[in-house]
């Protein structure tokens, strides 16, 4: 199969060193000459945790989101679109592709809207936690996105974005990439971790879960899928749940596993399907 159309989320955790974001920056290059349209959807979560630090900002996670004052928010926008999101249009540029730097708030790519942290007493009652400026992805334009992949650009967009009253918020970057997976019906929705997929008994390789389906995924969740896999695994459901064919998990930390699975269609990392 030709994928013709591809979103990869590369998550802060596989961007270990410079060495290796140029790698994966070549095998963009290489599925672009090859024919695949690549946009590229990034968090930064290490970075963002040090310049907080730098800054004296003290943050807290409730179920991977971070607890976002407007204080901490500037910081975040700086650290995502100044720093994380720029270097990544560089190295993409050094490879000689055209890349485009986008937060969601560019062309209205994502419209945001506030999320509030669900809790449940001992009783199951739900009761509502505010965690300040999180968001949330309410409507995906992509027109903008479309526009310059038809045109040969490269999209790389971060998980920041404004809702129609012009409050900004900070989004997950998986939940915000599986919006965005969804809007633009990517022939496959591809999350960069650092770990070769999805275990069933972590860390034994001959565990790794190589091929599963939607269903299987409402089982697992809570057993088999843990912690910071939870809000990858629920961005694959969104993307597949509004009609992405596939979502597949690989190890940002071995970039040749892209084109492995992309170009060459290597049984590797785990694969989601309807
Ligand atoms: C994230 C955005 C960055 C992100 C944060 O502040 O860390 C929220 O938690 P990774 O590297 O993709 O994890 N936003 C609300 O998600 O980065």
């Amino acid at each position: 199969m030709q994928y013709r159309k591809i979103l990869i989320k590369y998550g802060g955790n596989a961007m270990i060193n410079e060495a290796l974001k140029e790698a994966i920056s070549q095998k963009i290059k290489i599925l672009q000459e090859q024919g695949t349209q690549v946009i590229l959807v990034h968090g930064g979560g290490p970075f963002i945790n040090k310049s907080l630090e730098e800054a004296g900002i003290k943050t807290e996670f409730f179920d991977g989101h971070r607890h976002t004052t407007v204080e901490a928010l500037r910081c975040i926008e700086k650290t995502l679109k100044g720093e994380v999101n720029s270097s990544l249009v560089n190295l993409l540029n050094k490879q000689g592709l055209k890349a485009v730097g986008l937060s969601g708030k560019d062309g209205q790519l994502a419209i945001a809207e506030k999320r509030w942290h669900i809790v449940k007493d001992k009783s199951g009652v739900d009761s509502r936690q505010d965690l300040g400026q999180v968001g949330d992805v309410q409507v995906v334009n992509p027109l903008l996105p479309d526009l310059l992949l038809e045109n040969g650009f490269t999209p790389v967009v971060t998980c920041i974005a404004s809702d129609t009253a012009g409050n900004d918020y900070n989004i997950n970057g998986d939940v915000f990439a599986g919006k965005i997976a969804a809007s633009l019906q990517v022939d496959a929705y591809i999350v960069l971790t650092d770990v070769d997929g999805l275990y069933r008994d972590y860390p034994d390789p001959a565990s790794i879960l190589k091929t599963l389906k939607v269903e299987d995924l409402e089982e697992y969740m809570g057993t088999v899928i843990q912690g910071g896999m939870i809000p990858k695994i629920e961005s694959c459901l969104t993307a597949l749940k509004g009609g992405v064919k596939k979502a597949v998990i690989l190890n940002g930390t071995q970039p040749e596993q892209i084109t492995d699975y992309i170009v060459n269609h290597h049984s590797i990392g785990t694969t989601i399907t309807h």
